[in-house]
């Protein structure tokens, strides 16, 4: 991992090498923060550093899972400042479901998902104590409040999340670090439904077919930016964050549909 002490303060962002990841790393590049781009392909990572970098902004990467327990750890124990987590990495598999879906993809969503944000933010919780005015974001989705046919395995997964902001905000509750969660309804990226759909690319397409204006990557980006550069005393506990045709989860309005 390159350096980034430049005295700014450092936003550290998982999944970073892509779609909501990629595009917050870079809005909070714009914002001053120095970045440490986390994700597993390090080609992607250097393509969003060299955007960061083209900027005049500082960006480190770092190939991790985060589910590798260990290297997360070890991660951790080697960085030098973290103001502000983003814990975006996760996903979705299949569209199966209850009743024929495959054990190994929800124990995969719940692992990303679940234990992904629980590890990374157990290692980087001294660091933004520290900090004296750290930031955890935990990426959810409107899938963590609610449940739809097909989406069990995923909505159980940032259900968890879900549980996991909210009881890390009242455990932290008095220490100078607060827990924001963001939930986003449709956004189109490039690979999340894609994912889903496991590379089947029509039936990804078909997701947002008719859609005027699905959120895109910086739709998201955005909120976040404006979530963390809220002064240091304000906690946006909650974020649901939908495209305006998407009024509620099965509620989307479509052209010619
Ligand atoms: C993505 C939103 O509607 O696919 O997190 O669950 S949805």
């Amino acid at each position: 991992m390159t350096s980034t002490s430049s005295g700014s303060p450092v936003a550290v962002v998982t999944g970073a090498g892509s779609g909501i990841g990629a595009a917050t790393a870079v809005r909070l590049a714009d914002e001053g923060y120095s970045l440490v781009l986390v994700g597993r392909r390090q080609e992607r990572l250097e393509a969003v550093a060299k955007e960061i970098e083209a900027c005049g902004r500082r960006a480190a990467i770092q190939v991790l899972d985060v589910t590798d327990a260990a290297a997360v750890r070890a991660f951790g124990l080697q960085l030098e400042r973290c103001d502000v987590l983003v814990n975006n990495a996760g996903g979705a598999i299949g569209t199966e479901e209850v009743e024929t879906a495959d054990p190994a993809d929800w124990r995969v969503m719940y692992e990303t998902n679940v234990l992904g944000s629980l590890q990374v933010t157990q290692a980087l919780l001294p660091l933004l104590v520290s900090s004296g005015n750290g930031t955890v974001i935990v990426l959810s989705s409107t899938a963590a409040f609610t449940v739809y046919e097909g989406g069990g395995g995923y909505s159980a997964a940032k259900h968890g999340q879900h549980a996991l902001a909210g009881t890390l905000r009242m455990e932290l509750c008095g220490r100078p670090v607060r827990v924001i969660e963001v939930a986003p309804g449709m956004v189109h990226t490039e690979e999340f439904s894609l994912n889903r759909y496991r590379g089947d690319s029509a039936r990804s397409a078909a997701v947002y077919a008719g859609v005027d204006q699905p959120l895109v990557a910086d739709d998201i980006a955005d909120v976040i930016a404006w979530a963390v550069t809220r002064p240091a005393h304000v906690n946006v506990d909650f974020l649901v964050v939908r495209p305006r045709a998407q009024a509620a989860q099965h509620k989307v309005h479509r052209a010619d549909a």
